[in-house]
């Protein structure tokens, strides 16, 4: 299975699988887990000094043989550190969010890592693809954190069309039914990122996970859409009293300070009703907590009958 998949092909992993590179809990822990199961595991840069992500990479790097990724959120004030830790460190694989990694391509590439870039748009897509990107993540408004404006559904279709990159598939996919329908929209790998939340390795503080299993599907809402720069996360206290001071046209500068720390918070400190629980839109159909090799296994094992029920329909 997936001898021929593009994507499994130029990374030279067995499962069209990526880890979404998640700031505070995509760790070492959890990435070289999902490496080790298959997948691609992503260590997720966030606003880490480059000492602590050199650390990181060094801990995931003694916990798999297998390759795995870096996202860097081109918004960090250490962006630019960063990239030059990940190339000193020869990360196989360079996974970017929240902006335009255009300018770090050529050193990435000089060493031969792969640069996937998660693009919420058509325009940028093709942008990235003539500055010689690898493949592109499509990524819908499902998803948790940092969010474009387009579905997965309408997104994905319209970036296949417009490259001729692999594009892997990202937002509300969180069982072999996303994956199989990430495929027919012309999608030749997937990202999740709030099922891995919900596994062993994730360190998410206990607090984050349980908040999370209770979630239902209308339980996450979208913060900071005045700021220009939205992100879902689950309803609690602090996204009540965020949204209740964007309402009222409080200034940017307020908004922001109010989201600064909150993460970190949330997910490592576990105050659940003063930080920001971010989480995709797929939380309410997540209910258990599980090792990430049975996250992935089950999805793998779960895609034949999937795509048989599917065939039944159109009988
Ligand atoms: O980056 C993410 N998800 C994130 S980043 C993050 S950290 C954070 N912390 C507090 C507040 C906000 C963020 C949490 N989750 N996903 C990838 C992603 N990239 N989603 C959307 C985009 C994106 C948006 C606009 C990429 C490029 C872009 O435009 C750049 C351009 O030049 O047009």
């Amino acid at each position: 299975m997936f001898e021929e998949n593009p994507i499994c092909r130029m990374l030279n992993i067995k499962y069209p699988i990526f880890q979404g590179g998640m700031a505070w809990l995509g760790t070492a822990e959890l990435a070289s887990a999902v490496s080790n199961a298959g997948g691609l595991g992503i260590i997720g840069a966030g606003h880490m000094p480059p000492d602590v992500l050199r650390a990181e990479i060094q801990k995931t790097k003694a916990g798999t043989d297998k390759p795995f990724g870096v996202n860097i959120m081109l918004m960090s004030p250490f962006v630019k550190e960063v990239m030059q830790v990940v190339v000193e460190e020869r990360v196989p694989v360079v996974t970017t969010g929240a902006g335009n990694p255009g300018e770090y391509i050529p050193a990435l590439k000089e060493i031969g890592t792969k640069v996937i870039p998660v693009v919420a748009s058509v325009a940028l897509a093709k942008r990235l693809v003539r500055t010689g990107v690898d493949a592109v993540i499509a990524e819908g408004m499902e998803s948790g954190g940092h969010i474009g404006e387009l579905t997965t559904m309408a997104l994905v279709p319209q970036v296949v069309d417009a490259v001729d990159v692999p594009v892997i598939a990202a937002g509300g996919i969180g069982d072999a039914r996303g994956v199989v329908a990430a495929f027919a929209l012309g999608a030749h790998a997937v990202q999740m990122g709030s099922r891995f939340v919900l596994s062993k390795e994730c360190i998410a503080h206990e607090n984050y996970k349980d908040l999370v299993l209770k979630a239902r599907d209308r339980s996450t809402v979208v913060t900071g859409r005045a700021t220009g720069h939205p992100a879902r996360v689950l309803q609690n206290k602090l996204s009540r009293h965020y949204l209740d001071r964007e309402s009222h046209g409080a200034p940017i500068e307020e908004l922001e300070k109010l989201g600064i720390g909150t993460l970190r918070l949330a997910a490592r400190e576990g105050d659940v009703k003063n930080g920001s629980v971010m989480i995709g839109q797929i939380s309410g159909m997540l209910s258990d907590i599980k090792p990430v090799s049975d996250i992935i296994q089950s999805i793998v094992k779960d895609l034949e009958p999937v795509i048989e029920s599917a065939k039944a329909n159109l009988k």
